[in-house]
């Protein structure tokens, strides 16, 4: 047995860090890929549908690829602090990565939208939290403004250290699988996600040398095997947070999926360069399909992801009932961030009836008998 220390240790030859720097992790990446089992017999629907439970990260969610590079290659440039705007997610990675390191970090949030789990995770960790009077687009703004003249290092995915941690999801699939998927579904919000899984499959599949547009032929490409195929990358926004489905940015976001309440996406140029590289398509999931689907998985296989994360299950159970996504097919749907971040959102639903009891045993055993 050797201890699994993170990813930067797993895939550090294919990740662009100098060869001496000490690398900050929590043994973040090694994330379950599932296969859908009850679900895809409940739904009637013939494919095989894995997830990626990006929630079992160190701080539950996928952002924890991106930060243990950007906080490992900011603190071997000798950064002190690091910065970021947040829906959640990112402040909760930045703090924890920021406490391990052993630096300040400072977070921007929206007003109100954040999940409790990320603003405990902020607060437990120490971060510096600023509440903007706005939401995450004007945080964006701030945090790209502030930088350039502070001694902060940016941690949002503007910071190319956190997309090339990001890729590493993709390295992984390709592992347990054996090949790409057909198919790869993924909430979006900023699309930064997206555009580093894309980066990873064109990589590890040793495909699109010259033609990759993302990094201009500088990538190492075909170190997993040199498998051909790559998947047709999908992105699903919230009815009331998709400004690709509007063509332009949306003024004021609005969506019971918090984390992905972003109206002016970061990297929207190279999200539309991997729709037309990989021949996928840009949807819209609406908050009653969202939520409607966190339950379902949670019900169905014991999956507990949050809100967001249920956007690229919704919308690819949604294409493949219509045909879009051909029967047969192989799709992975990232689950990006996990279920218990954001409470709130189920008990809101309601509290079942809950059951009370006398503390003997004959109480107990009749609520069971009632119900076996
Ligand atoms: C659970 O934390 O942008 O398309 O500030 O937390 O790469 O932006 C979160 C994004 C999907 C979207 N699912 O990913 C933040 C933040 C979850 C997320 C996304 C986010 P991108």
């Amino acid at each position: 047995m050797t201890r699994y220390t993170g990813l930067i240790d797993a895939y550090r030859s294919r990740l662009p860090l100098p060869p001496e720097a000490k690398a900050i992790s929590l043994g973040e990446g090694r994330t379950p890929l599932i296969k859908l089992e009850n679900l895809v017999r409940h739904e009637g629907v013939e494919a095989d549908i894995y997830v990626k439970f990006e929630g079992a990260n160190p701080t539950g969610s996928f952002k924890d690829r991106g930060m243990t590079m950007a906080v490992t290659e900011a603190v071997h440039r000798g950064a002190k602090a690091i910065l970021c705007a947040s829906t959640g997610n990112t402040s909760a990675a930045a703090a924890a990565y920021a406490a391990r390191a052993g630096i300040k970090s400072f977070v921007l949030i929206p007003e109100g939208k954040i999940a409790m789990g990320k603003l405990a995770q902020a607060v437990v960790h120490g971060a510096v939290i600023v509440q903007v009077r706005g939401n995450f687009d004007d945080g964006m703004r701030l945090v790209k403004e502030v930088s350039e003249t502070s001694p902060v290092v940016l941690v949002n995915s503007v910071n190319p250290y956190r997309l090339q941690g990001q890729k590493t999801a993709a390295f992984e699939i390709v592992e347990a699988l054996g090949e790409a998927p057909d198919y790869h579904c993924l909430p979006v919000g900023n699309a930064g996600n997206i555009t580093a899984h894309w980066i990873g499959y064109t990589e590890c599949t040793g495909v699109g040398t010259k033609s990759c547009l993302l990094c201009n032929g500088n990538c190492q490409f075909g170190q997993a095997g040199g498998k051909a195929k790559r998947p047709k990358m999908i992105g699903y926004q919230a009815a009331g947070s998709a400004p690709f489905m509007r063509g332009a940015a949306v003024k004021n976001p609005e969506t019971v999926a918090t984390a992905i309440r972003i109206g002016d996406p970061q990297s929207w140029d190279p999200a539309w360069i991997v729709q037309q590289e990989s021949g996928g398509w840009f949807d819209e999931c609406s908050d009653a399909e969202i939520l409607a689907c966190q339950r379902l998985l949670a019900e169905q296989e014991g999956v507990f992801c949050e809100p967001a994360s249920a956007t690229s299950l919704a919308g690819a159970l949604r294409d493949l009932k219509s045909g879009k996504i051909p029967a047969g097919s192989s799709i992975v749907c990232t689950l990006t961030g996990n279920g218990m971040k954001d409470p709130d959102i189920i008990l809101k639903a309601g509290l079942p009836q809950l059951i009370e009891v006398d503390a003997v045993r004959s109480a107990v055993e009749r609520v069971l008998v009632d119900r076996l």
